[in-house]
């Protein structure tokens, strides 16, 4: 079957005759069932619910970008390690997106008397959320409201009404950027894009890198760019605003920063910011509620026919690799800026949280290469809000190994000198717990707590001293095992071999 990702279903349409598509006709109730059977599947198959509870025309889907070698393989890219580079090979070679007249994500039209609760199946997460809310809409603003750019990314929303809601945006981010810049001068013409092509979707997860992406880049134009052709964009029917014309469901509407949502009612009840809780965050912590602009709904349009709703997790593989996948290349793209030549890979495990950390691999090629690996550490953890933990390491580290990590850190790292504290007292993210005070609510300041700062480790050997740090070797290639062994017992001595040993004793390490 021929691959087609211009559109959320046809991508699905592949994933199904590929075999990576596992769907089901029992009705899933949106509220805690999607999530909770997502969670089950976390970093497994693309998830379809053909039979949604109370949506007779809806259908839900996730879990697309659980896995990086399914994306990677959406995208042409065989080796999902190399995604990053085609990504990097995107960032500097945007294909800008292109106007048409008629997009389907406009079959239908609701722009009177519409309730957004009747139409888009929005999903509850945990059983502490208030509810369902929308945390699968990305904002697209472009042209004179984005410095002549676009913009596309995720806020989450909770509407608190048929037709407005709140619309998290967190600080520094191009949507604070935009609601500063245009601060009560009227309203903001934005879309929400449900159902978007997954080029679209690894852009919309990309961020708070602004020295590669700054104000007025064209975010959408990254994603045909990585998708080989333009994203087509239709002229929103109520807004000066821009839809993803293959999109499933699009709310047009404008933010209006005069006004102000809760996004909880307890929260609101109780006029307490950042404490009550509000959707899980990326961070791996409960998220909490805040006061934010509010997003007043125009329009609803969507695809007539059974309309695809990504409702997704969050802190999962799936958002995992819809955030860390296009930093990863924004990162190999800052280091390549900093230093040509000298990083060789960059990777953002799991477990650094997406926008949490970032791993470097260098190689050192002189004497005089010393030390430009911690202006790119440095600068790394200084241009992106929020970040943690960032490590460089050599080339003969695994850079997709945290045991190797561990190897290189105990061997390598001089506790005094290559443990850097960076940006100390600088500004974090709210979805880091040590970072809220950043938000600047008046809760968290009061307790007087500011952990923003990264740890920068650097992991290197000095390259005067390389020879002291060879790695001992085993000369694994002098034997030939099928000299020895039948292939049942090489398969049967093989069994027990841990990720770890595997690496090591495929490299005789
Ligand atoms: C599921 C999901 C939910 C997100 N929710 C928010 C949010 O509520 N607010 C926000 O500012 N960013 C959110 N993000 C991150 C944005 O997509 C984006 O990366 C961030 O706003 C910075 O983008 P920028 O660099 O284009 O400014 C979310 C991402 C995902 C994948
Ligand atoms: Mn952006």
């Amino acid at each position: 079957m021929k691959k087609d990702v211009s559109s959320l279903r046809s991508t699905l349409e592949y994933l199904d005759a590929i075999g990576e598509l596992v769907t089901t006709d029992v009705e899933v109730d949106p509220h805690l069932e999607v999530a909770a059977i997502q969670k089950h599947f976390d970093g497994g198959a693309a998830l379809l619910f053909n039979e949604v509870k109370g949506y007779p025309n809806a259908r839900i889907c996730n879990n697309i970008f659980a896995s990086g070698e399914r994306v990677s393989r959406l995208f042409g890219v065989e080796d999902p390690k190399k995604f990053k580079f085609r990504a990097a090979e995107a960032l500097r070679n945007p294909i800008p997106p292109v106007e048409v007249k008629d997009g389907v994500c406009q079959e239908v039209v609701l722009t009177k008397n519409f309730d957004v609760w009747d139409v888009v199946p929005m999903i509850s997460h945990a059983e502490t959320d208030p509810g369902r809310t929308l945390g699968a809409g990305t904002t697209v603003v472009r042209g004179p409201y984005f410095w002549g750019g676009s913009h596309i990314g995720y806020n989450r929303m909770n509407f608190r009404g048929p037709d407005f809601s709140s619309f998290q945006i967190s600080p520094g981010s191009h949507m604070d950027q935009v609601a500063t810049h245009w601060f009560r001068k009227g309203p903001i013409p934005v879309t929400i894009n449900i159902g978007i092509p997954p080029a679209c979707t690894a852009m919309a997860g990309a961020g708070f890198t602004y020295v590669i992406l700054p104000r007025g880049c064209d975010e959408l134009g990254v994603a045909g760019a990585l998708q080989g052709y333009p994203v087509e964009v239709v002229k929103a029917r109520t807004q000066d605003a821009w839809s993803i014309a293959n999109a499933e469901y699009v709310i047009e509407g404008y933010l209006d920063t005069t006004q102000k949502v809760w996004e909880s009612p307890i929260a609101e009840k109780e006029d307490e910011q950042g404490v009550h809780p509000f959707h899980p965050e990326w961070s791996g912590y409960m998220g909490k509620a805040y006061r934010t602009y509010k997003f007043q709904a125009t329009a609803i349009t969507h695809r007539a026919d059974r309309p695809l709703y990504y409702g997704l997790i969050v802190h999962g593989m799936d958002e995992h690799f819809i955030d860390g996948l296009m930093r990863e290349a924004c990162f190999l793209e800052l280091a390549e800026r900093i230093v040509p030549g000298l990083c060789i890979d960059t990777h953002i495990p799991m477990g650094m949280t997406d926008w949490g950390g970032v791993i470097f691999q260098v190689r050192k090629r002189r004497a005089r290469d010393e030390g430009l690996h911690r202006n790119i550490l440095t600068a790394a953890l200084s241009i992106s809000l929020g970040a943690r933990l960032g490590i460089v390491v050599d080339e003969d580290v695994d850079i997709y190994n945290i045991e190797d990590i561990l190897w290189a850190m105990t061997t390598r790292v001089n506790p005094k000198e290559d443990i850097m504290t960076i940006a100390e007292g600088g500004f974090g993210q709210t979805f880091q717990p040590a970072e809220r005070a950043s938000a600047g609510e008046r809760q968290w300041t009061q307790a007087n707590i500011r952990f923003a700062g990264a740890m920068g480790i650097d992991a290197t050997r000095p390259f005067i001293y390389k020879d002291a740090f060879e790695r001992a070797r085993y000369n694994v290639e002098v034997v030939d095992l099928a000299k020895f062994y039948s292939p049942d017992q090489i398969r049967r001595a093989k069994e027990g071999q841990r990720d770890y040993a595997k690496f090591l004793a495929d490299r005789g390490i």
